[in-house]
């Protein structure tokens, strides 16, 4: 069967495992973090009439990038997450895109994704900002929330076509 790896990286308490478990049980919960160690989770689901493993990566905010270069091994994509309410989350992107680069790949697509779209009260950063960032390093944005599910299966359904797309035509 086929399997797509995909890695979640970005700063500390941006929802990556928010965000994975959605997907995975689409519900909300928060669990503790992992002792060290990075943590996968595997879906089967169908795509274009293909059964495939989507297999999500969780990485740590709190790890160096030591344990990237491990994590990025054979992986399809990378999502780089920052929180919408939280300005440093954005700010630090070009640390996690530079990681990316330097340690996935060349063949990893990069997707940046703003998290926590539900709470506009405190959002910081703009859409608009999101978007131009990453239309400057040329990769697609969505901005999702892992409270209500909001375009979560979006981004990941995305994640496959693209990645469907390139095998299909190389
Ligand atoms: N309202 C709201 N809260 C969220 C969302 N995603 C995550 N959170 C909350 O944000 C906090 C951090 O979420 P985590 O998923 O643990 O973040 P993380 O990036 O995995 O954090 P580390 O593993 O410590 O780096 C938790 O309190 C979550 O409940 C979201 O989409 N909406
Ligand atoms: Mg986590």
């Amino acid at each position: 069967m086929f399997k797509l790896k995909v890695c979640i990286v970005g700063d500390i308490e941006t929802g990556k495992t928010a965000l994975i478990r959605r997907y995975i049980y689409d519900k909300f919960d928060t669990v503790a973090n992992s002792l060290g160690g990075s943590t996968f989770y595997d879906k089967t689901t169908e795509f274009d009439g293909n059964k495939i493993v989507v297999q999500l990566w969780d990485g740590s905010g709190k790890k160096g990038p030591k344990s990237l270069p491990i994590m990025f091994q054979d992986t399809s994509a990378v999502i780089i997450v920052y929180d919408i309410t939280q300005r440093d989350s954005f700010e630090n992107l070009e640390y996690w895109i530079n990681s990316v680069e330097k340690y996935s790949g060349s063949f990893c697509g990069i997707y940046l994704v703003g998290t926590k779209l539900d709470c506009q009260e405190k959002r910081e950063v703009m859409a608009e900002e999101g978007e131009k960032f990453a239309a400057e390093y040329g990769i697609p944005f969505f901005e999702t929330s892992s409270f209500d599910g909001s375009y979560v299966k979006e981004l990941i359904h995305n994640i496959c076509s693209h990645v469907f797309f390139v095998i299909y035509n190389t």
